[in-house]
């Protein structure tokens, strides 16, 4: 069952006829027909007013919404990863439409579609570097500086990311900015010789920014298509980062040409973490202004929530989503099919 109609599942309907009518129906289990193939039948598109007009065809079936019933969806609705502000937003629409007009609960799910898709189109409305897919600079390397705290994923993702472009006929370096920790660059070169990619490394405790100077020289003699750099995730130590980081910037500015580059910041998110991800991407984002998000750990018992949550605070698109452990689990987000899974 999708993620939204198990929230609109938890709503409780005030007068017991209408809880019966419904279980009858049931309107919302997996048996019936889903909301795509309802608008296959009909030959419509997914756009709001033929769904709609779907919907009116069969007026009998239609249970109306309660004002009680928003403190229950407010609920899920934050339950579910969305966040406390962007879930009281939605509520409050919804209450203000109904102080006009009658709503019923099989509209809810289209609102609250439409409602966060809008900052997906916002998103995908903005500049080159903004939109969803990852776009490689075409007349010098692609720098993609892989952040994030510890354990979420980044040198895995790497892993993943070099697999996949080497498969796309590149050239990957790998640059082993995170020179604080041994076992990291143990789990890297193993990563490089498993992908069959080139790597960057230094003396354990060299400056990351060092690493990145010497991966860039390499980068810009041997053609390089692609540079990515793993990084120390010490958040809790914001100074240091923020030095490292800028230092990173540096030597890629001073060393490259402007415009025979690309440099994109990627920040590694873990789905399972929920609104903890957020105020990690708050606070690196107001370190270094990020490009975009790899949400790791999307094969656990992962909340989809908080790609919403995300989307609308920071208007930051999410690229990739790692899927499992191994190099070969990593998938290009698309909003398409992320909209499909949880609508
Ligand atoms: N299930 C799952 N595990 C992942 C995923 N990405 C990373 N991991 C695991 O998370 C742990 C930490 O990953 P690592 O790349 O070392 O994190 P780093 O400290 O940010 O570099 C490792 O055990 C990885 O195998 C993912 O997408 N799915
Ligand atoms: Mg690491």
């Amino acid at each position: 069952m999708s993620f939204f109609k198990k929230i609109l599942n938890k709503i409780p309907f005030l007068s017991k006829e209408k809880k019966e009518e419904a279980e009858d129906k049931a309107d919302f289990s997996e048996s019936k027909p889903s909301l795509e193939e309802i608008l296959a039948e009909h030959e419509l598109k997914s756009e709001p007013q033929t769904q709609q007009a779907v919907l009116d065809a069969k007026p009998a079936e239609r249970i109306k919404l309660e004002k009680q019933d928003l403190t229950i969806l407010e609920e899920e609705l934050i339950r579910s990863d969305l966040g406390v502000t962007l879930s009281m937003d939605f509520v409050e629409q919804i209450r203000d439409e109904m102080k006009s007009s009658e709503l019923f609960r099989d509209e809810l799910q289209f609102k609250l579609q439409k409602f966060l898709l809008a900052a997906f189109e916002d998103i995908a409305a903005q500049g080159q570097t903004n939109k969803f897919s990852l776009n490689l600079s075409e007349s010098g390397p692609s720098i993609i500086m892989i952040l994030g705290v510890n354990g979420v994923g980044k040198t895995t993702s790497i892993a993943k990311l070099a697999y996949k472009f080497k498969n796309e006929g590149k050239k990957v370096l790998i640059a082993a900015g995170d020179t604080f920790r041994a076992a990291a660059e143990d789990q890297l070169r193993t990563w490089a010789e498993r992908t069959g990619t080139d790597i960057i490394e230094m003396p354990h405790g060299s400056k990351s920014s060092a690493v990145v100077y010497k991966a860039i020289e390499k980068a810009k003699l041997e053609n390089y298509d692609v540079v990515l750099v793993d990084t120390a995730g010490r958040l809790h130590n914001k100074k240091n980062l923020m030095e490292e980081l800028s230092k990173i910037k540096q030597v890629i500015e001073k060393n490259l040409e402007e415009g025979q580059y690309l440099l994109e910041t990627m920040l590694v998110l873990d789905s399972s973490m929920g609104q903890n991800s957020l105020s990690q991407a708050e606070a690196f984002n107001e370190i270094c202004d990020l490009d975009s998000i790899i949400l790791t750990k999307f094969d656990g018992s992962s909340k989809a929530g908080v790609i919403f949550s995300i989307a609308h605070k920071l208007k930051l698109p999410v690229k990739f989503l790692g899927t499992g452990e191994k190099m070969e689990d990593l998938e290009s987000f698309s909003v398409e099919s992320f909209t499909k899974k949880y609508f």
